[in-house]
């Protein structure tokens, strides 16, 4: 264990921490029992459902997998901010303005942390949110069809990490920038060294419209320049407020690995979201000339559109009292999570020693009583005594992120001493510890962060995977772990493999979601310019040298499947309506030489590929889903002729053509 303490990704010297207990908190990895779990309790039988939708994050890989749980199978990789080859998102030409940015297209990000809807504090099943750290977005996912269905871009923010979190009745998911940055609308031209006069935070409200789900920037707020790390929507009682931890209160811009962990304490941020609601009423917000995407896929003409947007409503602090407080919290606080009650704000600062618990009626509290120790860029500064309720001490090293499981009790993950501690809310006592193999960073608990946690699993999304798997060459798999929960001692119980890296995650009663899966889209309803709704509409025209060919697909062939007068040159836009009315009978288009992906076309829609005809020659297409028994028959060709022939376009399923050769070619119009 101590060779992978000391690969941890802050060294011990900076942590600070004697070194007696660091070793003190290190888990017993000796005996086989702590590393093996009793796996019957996860057995799902064969044909049976698993009990939870694990919605899990797949970082760096820009994607959102989904999970059973308990079984840990892998039913669905979601393309979120990432092109898919498999499903042709971010490659068709229906989908690529899904990941148009002002920077253009973007087509990766890093996925962090999803929040599902809620409605009444406890999860709704109607949409999953998710963030673009690099590329500042936010995401939309719909859990009808597991398709991303929006992403919105952040204005005035570099690393959006603090986000997305979401109120208790999905008014809001928030989004706050971990770099400070000069504004959008300042000349960012400046040294990197003048970071406390020019860098600024930022805070963004987003909107969620409760009918469509549709995003919108309500307002945002301008703040010190700080990191935001992470945040949670308060609820119940603290239900509009906002808590974010904040690092790099030493407002460093080198080697932050040291400077930015110089002070003792950092801060929460306490944001009264109501209050601002009531600024921006009031008229307090001014105008910034902005420039972000806003990209909206629609089920009705299965095709995104990207909207470049120009403007955001910004608050000033300063023109807006009572609306943020820091809170001091012990050194670079990472997670920073809210009990189901609503009054427990657990700071987990990654390197101090305890684990301060804030109390939201303590807070209150101090702000009617001013108990402040000063302010911090014109934002007061609650005393800390005054608003903690207790620090949980010695609760073992690099503490994360907290889960809760309703009945009182709150899970730590420990990414250096590599374990989950579970503690007492009521008076701050470690009640248990379980080895995570290995270097734990996020866990969930189904329900966790809503207002009734479903507390019977818990899930560990580990960073460091080591002898836990078969090796893969120099890429390990990511390893998970799953926890039964329901006795008094955490029980390991199964271990399964995940794609990406993940963060967070959340998982949801299967019961929720199954019923409401979208099966197909109805034909009749397609409003795609291009569909084909039945055979007879089949053609193939060229406007100039686009070439565009309205196909369709149906058990078990393409049409047209022959077509000739593509000339060298041209580009190709195979529209492929595929007019099946089953559900979970997709067809896939690929031809041969395509310089992007192959497309998988749920029945009733229509997708897009487009191809450049680069030779002369014949070139072969074909359905990439294996459909029925004649799948392997599904298939046509497409002759490219020179540019200067004269091979009339032509069109045919099932009837042979005169034979045209570029001598005795004539330019007659198309026809089937
Ligand atoms: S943050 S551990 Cu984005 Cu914790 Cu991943
Ligand atoms: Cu359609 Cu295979």
């Amino acid at each position: 264990m101590s060779r992978y303490l000391n690969r941890a990704f802050f060294s011990v010297g900076v942590l600070g921490i004697a070194l007696g207990a660091l070793q003190g908190c290190k888990p017993n990895t000796n005996t086989t029992a702590a590393a093996t779990g009793d796996a019957s309790k996860s057995f799902v039988a064969p044909g049976k459902y698993d009990e939870f939708y694990n919605v899990v994050s797949g970082g760096f890989n820009g994607q959102i997998g989904i999970y059973g749980i308990p079984s840990g199978r892998l039913f669905r990789i979601v393309p979120v901010f990432s092109q898919s080859a498999e499903s042709g998102y971010g490659f068709s030409e229906e989908t690529k303005p899904m990941l148009n940015t002002s920077h253009g297209f973007v087509p990766w990000d890093d996925l962090h942390h999803i929040a599902l809807s809620q409605t009444k504090g406890e999860h709704d099943g109607r949409w999953a949110f998710a963030n673009g750290n690099n590329t500042p977005r936010l995401a939309r996912i719909d859990l009808n069809t597991f398709r991303t269905a929006e992403i919105l871009e952040i204005p005035n923010s570099a690393g959006n990490h603090a986000s997305p979190f979401i109120t208790e009745n999905s008014e809001y998911v928030v989004a706050a920038t971990r770099f400070s940055v000069p504004l959008d609308d300042q000349n960012g031209d400046v040294p990197i060294n003048t970071y406390k006069q020019n860098f600024k935070g930022s805070i963004s409200f987003v909107a969620v419209d409760p009918g469509s789900g549709k995003m919108s920037i309500a307002f945002q707020i301008r703040t010190p320049g700080v990191n935001f790390d992470l945040s949670r929507a308060g609820k119940g009682k603290s239900n509009g407020w906002f808590f974010f931890s904040c690092y790099n209160s030493e407002q460093a811009n080198t080697l932050l690995e040291v400077n930015a962990s110089a002070k003792d304490k950092d801060f929460v941020l306490a944001l009264n979201w109501k209050k601002a609601e009531e600024y921006v009423k009031a008229g307090k917000g001014k105008k910034q000339a902005v420039k972000y995407a806003h990209n909206v896929y629609s089920d009705a003409n299965h095709s995104a559109t990207s909207e470049m947007i120009t403007e955001v409503l910004e608050l000033d602090p300063a023109d807006c009292p009572d609306m943020l407080y820091f809170i001091p919290c012990p050194k670079s606080p990472h997670g920073t999570d809210v009990d189901p009650t609503g009054e427990y704000i657990v700071a987990s600062g990654k390197l101090a020693a305890s684990i301060p618990v804030f109390s939201f009626d303590k807070i209150q509290k101090a702000i009617a009583d001013k108990a402040f120790d000063g302010d911090y860029s014109g934002i007061p500064v609650i005393k800390y005594e005054a608003a903690l309720k207790g620090e949980v001490q010695k609760p073992g090293l690099g503490p994360l992120h907290t889960e809760f499981d309703g009945k009182g009790n709150a899970y730590t993950s420990m990414f250096v001493s590599s374990e989950i501690v579970k503690w007492s809310l009521d008076n701050l006592q470690v009640l248990d510890r379980v080895p995570t193999y290995y270097s734990i960073g996020h866990l969930s608990i189904p329900g966790g962060p809503t207002a009734k946690p479903h507390g019977k699993y818990m899930i560990a999304y580990n960073k460091i995977t080591k002898d836990r798997y078969l090796p893969t060459g120099p890429e390990l798999t990511q390893s998970a772990q799953l926890y039964d929960i329901s006795g008094e001692k955490m029980k390991l119980i199964l271990d399964f493999p995940t794609t990406g890296e993940p963060h967070y995650a959340e998982a949801i009663p299967a019961a929720l979601i199954k019923d409401k899966q979208v099966k197909i889209f109805k034909i009749e309803e397609n409003a795609h310019p291009y569909a084909a709704k039945g055979e007879g509409q089949a053609k193939v025209e060229r406007k100039g040298n686009e070439v565009h060919v309205w196909m369709t697909a149906i058990r078990s062939h393409l049409t047209p499947d022959n077509i000739e007068g593509v000339k060298l040159g041209d580009n190709v836009y195979f529209h492929v309506t595929n007019l099946e009315q089953d559900w979970d009978v997709p067809h896939g288009f690929a031809i041969k030489g395509a310089n992007n992906a192959e497309i998988l076309i749920m029945p009733g829609e229509t997708q897009t590929l487009q191809w450049k005809a680069d030779r002369v020659g014949i070139f072969p297409f074909y359905c990439t889903d294996f459909c029925s028994a004649l799948h392997q028959e599904m298939q046509g060709y497409l002759r490219v002729s020179p540019t200067v022939s004269n091979t009339p376009l032509t069109f045919s399923t099932g009837t042979n053509k005169p034979a045209v050769t570029p001598t005795e070619g004539a330019d007659k119009s198309s026809s089937k």
